[in-house]
């Protein structure tokens, strides 16, 4: 079956591609408009900005085939903004550019008191039948990842619904053409199985009787693998005790990158987080390997990956300029769904926080301008700083503690590293993520060096300073040493996901034996079967 891809520029496709050739599909990239036309079935995965993507769908011409083959009832899947372009209009565009305008509706932002964007697993409720849904588990859910959602006027079109802070439309379907907010190709088995019933199902508008009806926003569990060169030049994971990675001089080797990310995957691992720690002094577009672990893992894994290290601009010997934005797009490119700022982030807003002016010219602004706040997550390195008042330290977001200093001092603040720990700075946590949200991120990755590979428990005091300050997601990681731990940083932080690493490559907790730990807590996760 060749699906044609409709792939404007922007964004992860290859993630698409890659579901699409596993389940047997040829893929046929659309390069001019009457490829369009001549598609047996279309898939148009959108990712990032609306704006941006209906500004190059008018500007490749591409608009008017597109009408043409939706009107004719051709077979189509719109994922994301592939689905939000079939509607009139979007808040996130301002400019005048035509939409499709298949549907009648427009696309609104979240108003709701949740975190945005909405990110992570969530349920649907059928609304109607659709062989789309065939052997799908009734209660499956799907990973969303956006801060828009449609509203359509027309309530026939209905496919789920999904509840976030109140119930939104998930996903459509009018006769063959089918949109869904979701990403199927990032859903685990499930999102495969969705994307295979639409290239094999041979009447799409038959009637079935479903009956799905989920549940809601689960917490994630995310696996981070630490990525680098060993001493014999082989690229390793690796993992530190306080961002220590040697033992006896040698750099600890816990495995290999595509492997462990396999395993994890199929382990229920709800995200994957590679984080190339020695990305500052290494160039990621010289560190091609990476790449290549990149591509090969999104191959096998199809949940959604984040990739750290070294974005940033960058001047070679020779005196080559390359742009963060060119490093993001190459990790995009190379199968990432979302990309991880550590040290920029601090340079960045310590410039901000100096001048109070937005330049729009950062990495972080360029690229979440491009790609949409839901593809940049900020990752903070802070060390606790103990102070014996909120005086000494003015300038800073100073808490209380219930874990005094060495000498029984009862604050602290958390002050911001840079390259791996190796450097601190005159910033703290809280301020660094305000400051980056107001930028543009979309996620905080919320490390802690004191914690890190230490066993001892997450540092709920950070994470809830932090969370509390901010609306977009909360990644809770360092520390995590047994599944008590998982589920009180859930229960006592508001934090949406939790990333752990040592536990899981030592193989010390399963992360199954965490999710079921969290259920007997009746914490929402996703399972698997
Ligand atoms: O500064 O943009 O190049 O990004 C570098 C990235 O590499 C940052 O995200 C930074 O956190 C990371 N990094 C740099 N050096 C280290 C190191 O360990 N020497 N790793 C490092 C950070 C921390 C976590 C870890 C959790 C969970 N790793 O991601 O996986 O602490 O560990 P645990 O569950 O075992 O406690 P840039």
């Amino acid at each position: 079956m060749i699906i044609t891809l409709l792939d404007y520029g922007a964004g992860n496709v290859r993630s698409v591609a890659n579901a699409i050739e596993r389940l047997g599909g040829t893929i046929k990239p659309v390069t001019r408009p009457s490829d369009i036309l001549d598609a047996e079935k279309l898939l148009f995965p959108g990712v990032g900005n609306y704006a941006s993507m209906i500004r190059i769908l008018n500007e490749k011409n591409y608009i008017r085939p597109l009408r043409e083959y939706l009107r004719a009832d051709q077979p189509f899947f719109g994922i994301c903004l592939g689905m939000q372009a079939l509607f009139e209009g979007s808040q996130e565009d301002v400019s005048d550019h035509e939409s499709l305008g298949i549907f009648k509706g427009r696309v609104n932002r979240f108003q709701t008191r949740l975190a945005v964007p909405h990110i992570g697993w969530n349920g649907v409720n059928l609304k109607k039948d659709s062989p789309v849904f065939k052997d799908v588990a009734p209660d499956t859910k799907f990973y969303f990842v956006h801060s828009y959602h449609i509203v359509p006027e027309d309530a026939d079109i209905i496919l789920t619904t999904t509840n976030y802070g109140y119930e939104f439309v998930s996903s459509v379907q009018k006769g063959n053409v089918i949109g869904t907010q979701f990403h199927p190709e990032k859903s685990g088995t499930a999102g495969l199985k969705l994307l295979e019933n639409f290239i094999y199902q041979k009447d799409l508008r038959a009637q079935t009787a479903i009956d799905i009806k989920g549940k809601g926003l689960s917490k994630r569990i995310i696996a981070c693998l630490d990525v680098r060169s060993n001493d014999q030049g082989d690229l390793v994971v690796t993992k530190g005790d306080q961002y220590d990675v040697r033992d006896d001089g040698n750099v600890r080797n816990l495995g290999k990158p595509v492997a462990l990310a396999k395993r994890y995957y199929e382990e229920g691992a709800d995200e994957i987080t590679f984080l190339n720690i020695t990305g500052f002094r290494d160039f990621p577009l010289k560190d091609l390997p990476m790449i290549a672990v990149l591509e090969e893992t999104s191959k096998n894994v199809f949940v959604p990956l984040t990739i750290g290290g070294g974005i940033r601009d960058y001047t070679d010997s020779k005196g080559k300029t390359y742009t963060a934005l060119e490093v993001a797009a190459q990790y995009f490119r190379s199968g990432a769904d979302k990309i991880s700022i550590g040290s920029d982030a601090v340079y960045t807003v310590e410039q901000y926080l100096k001048t109070g002016k937005k330049t729009g010219k950062s990495p972080l602004e360029q690229i979440s301008n491009v790609y949409g706040n839901q593809a940049v997550v900020i990752s903070i390195d802070p060390k606790r700083i103990y102070v014996n008042s909120p005086a000494e330290a003015k300038q800073h977001h100073v808490i209380k503690t219930m874990v005094p200093g060495p000498n029984n001092e009862a604050y602290c603040w958390y002050q911001c590293t840079v390259q791996g720990g190796r450097e601190t700075r005159d910033l703290d946590a809280v301020a660094l993520a305000q400051a980056c949200q107001e930028l543009g991120a979309g996620e905080i990755l919320l490390n802690c060096i004191d914690r890190d590979g230490t066993n001892s428990g997450f540092d709920l005091e950070l994470i809830t300073a932090v969370k509390n300050a901010v609306s977009i997601p909360v990644i809770a990681s360092s520390g995590a040493g047994c599944e008590a731990h998982f589920a009180q940083v859930f229960e006592k932080t508001g934090a949406e996901a939790a990333l752990a690493a040592g536990i899981f490559h030592r193989q010390e907790v399963p992360i199954q034996k965490v999710k079921d730990y969290l259920q007997g807590k009746n914490i929402e996760v996703r399972t698997t079967s």
